[in-house]
């Protein structure tokens, strides 16, 4: 008799895994966990009293998985997921299927499909996203594969993803690595909406004086309208949240070094491949890699002084951060269309706008609106074209203006919002001063130039 109970096996049950196994398990599925640290194993089996079966011997696991098997791993991205994948190869059989969950980069993923399907294995790269409570009551699932692969799974992630209106917060992102393409995307994102938020923090106190509870009840009040989103409502929290080791608020007491894991570092490197520009996304990790150079900031405001205070309108600053974050989609969906056409994804962008609409960080309530410009028109260049997402640019573009022109005249840095300004100016910009670059590079180079009245190749003698 088979010992195989199990319809679904997970691999890592650290922060991610051991809370979507519990949501698996809330949701109906028969699923099995397997954790490397036998002591962690045995603990979170403890913890379930009963509902969960926790392996620390990988063979075991993979034996109480029903065959063909489907096994997702939700591990530190590198080198883990080689050394799971290579751990489990020896108990695997035709058709097994494997999913990874965490946030490798796509083109690790290409090199796992390859190799996986070389030995007979099924393999799927997916996206994962809403942090600990998103995976424990309704994460974003970006899974990239083909339609049969997704049937095989689908299901399970159906029933634990986040839901709009019924409709399951997990869909197929396109082919191939497309799911960690997106995700990383979705990151890059992530990253410049963090810093524009900090950034607006950053004039509102320092520039504008306003006290902590003053920031924390505007964030908390912008939460209700048009800028509701899971950033802006945990931003109204972390504000106002005091500190329990000495008097003030906890937020002024955590040291001004912003960490990364990298994916925004992979979707600036990617668009520069690409040649699809994100000058928020490029500015908001170059902000974190400035944040980490504390004592040359230090040095620095002792030889040229510290910035100086502003006035800006509440109003203005609400506007400033609505244009960046419809300005961030912007860029991250236009990068993930050029990535399609370049990789092959055959990605549909009312899709991916369809999943981050809830349980991801990025969810905000501009992501319905931003479904249907796609729906409306799959072939939509650029979200910037389309009639309702310009109306709502067009009245928020002059408060971005504003804040943008007082900090820098102040001198506060709002590196992410003064380069999404510089990105619309640039895209409405119907000409541009390239001409005089391509007349440079002639002149130096021998690099020929294109005329706007006639056809063919110039060269100029220019000196
Ligand atoms: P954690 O650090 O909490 O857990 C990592 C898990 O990987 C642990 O269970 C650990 O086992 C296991 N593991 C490692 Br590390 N090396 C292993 C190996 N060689 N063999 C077997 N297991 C191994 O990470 P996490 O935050 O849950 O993230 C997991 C993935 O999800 C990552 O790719 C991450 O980028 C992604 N992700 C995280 C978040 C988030 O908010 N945290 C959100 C979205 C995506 P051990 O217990 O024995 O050390």
């Amino acid at each position: 008799m088979s010992d195989a109970n199990y319809d679904f096996g997970l691999i890592g049950l650290g922060t991610m895994g051991h809370a979507l196994l519990l949501n698996m398990l809330d949701n109906g599925n028969t699923v099995v966990g397997y954790n490397r640290t036998p002591s962690k194993a045995a603990e979170i089996e403890a913890l379930s009293e009963g509902r969960l079966k926790v392996y620390s011997d990988l063979e075991a696991f993979v034996k109480s998985i029903r065959k063909p098997r489907a096994i997702m791993l939700l591990v530190t991205a590198g080198k883990a997921v080689d050394d799971v994948i290579a751990g489990m190869l020896p108990y695997l059989e035709p058709d097994d299927f494997i999913i990874d969950g965490g946030n490798s980069h796509f083109r690790d993923t290409d090199r796992r499909i390859g190799y996986m399907t070389e030995k007979g294995f099924g393999f799927m790269g997916m996206g994962v996203s809403g942090g600990e409570d998103g995976a424990r009551f309704g994460p974003s699932m970006m899974p990239g594969g083909t339609p049969a692969q997704y049937d095989r799974v689908g299901k399970v992630f159906e029933s634990v993803a986040a839901k709009v209106d019924g409709v399951p917060c997990v869909a197929l992102m396109g082919n191939g690595s497309a799911g960690h393409y997106v995700k990383m995307v979705h990151n890059g994102i992530e990253y410049g909406i963090m810093q524009a938020i900090a950034e607006v923090y950053d004039v509102l106190r320092r520039g504008a004086g306003k006290d902590m509870p003053y920031a924390a009840n505007l964030f908390h009040t912008w939460n209700q309208g048009e800028l509701a989103s899971f950033l802006i409502e945990i931003t109204a929290t972390v504000l106002k949240k005091e500190d329990e080791l000495a008097d003030g608020w906890l937020v002024d007491k955590i040291s001004d070094k912003a960490r990364a894991k990298g994916t925004g570092k992979w979707t600036s490197q990617d668009a520069m491949d690409l040649g699809i520009p994100v000058p928020a996304i490029d500015a908001a990790v170059s902000a974190r890699e400035l944040s980490e150079s504390k004592p040359l900031r230090q040095q620095a405001e002792a030889i040229y002084g510290s910035a100086g205070t502003l006035g800006v309108s509440d109003q203005d600053l609400h506007d400033a951060l609505l244009a960046t974050m419809l300005l961030s989609y912007a860029m991250g969906l236009t990068q993930i269309r050029a990535a399609s056409a370049e990789y092959g994804y055959e990605s549909n962008l009312e899709t991916v706008a369809t999943v981050w609409r809830a349980g991801c960080i990025i969810r905000s309530v501009q992501l319905e609106p931003i479904r249907a410009a796609f729906a409306k028109n799959p072939d939509l260049a650029s979200l910037l074209l389309d009639d309702a997402y310009a109306a709502k640019l067009k009245g928020c573009v002059d408060g971005l203006r504003n804040v943008v022109a007082s900090a820098q005249k102040a001198g506060i840095p709002v590196p992410v919002l003064s380069a999404s300004l510089a990105y619309f100016d640039g895209i409405r910009s119907g000409r541009l001063p390239a001409n005089v670059i391509q007349a440079q590079r002639d002149y130096f180079g021998a690099h020929t130039y294109e005329r706007l009245d006639q056809e063919g190749s110039f060269h100029s003698k220019w000196a």
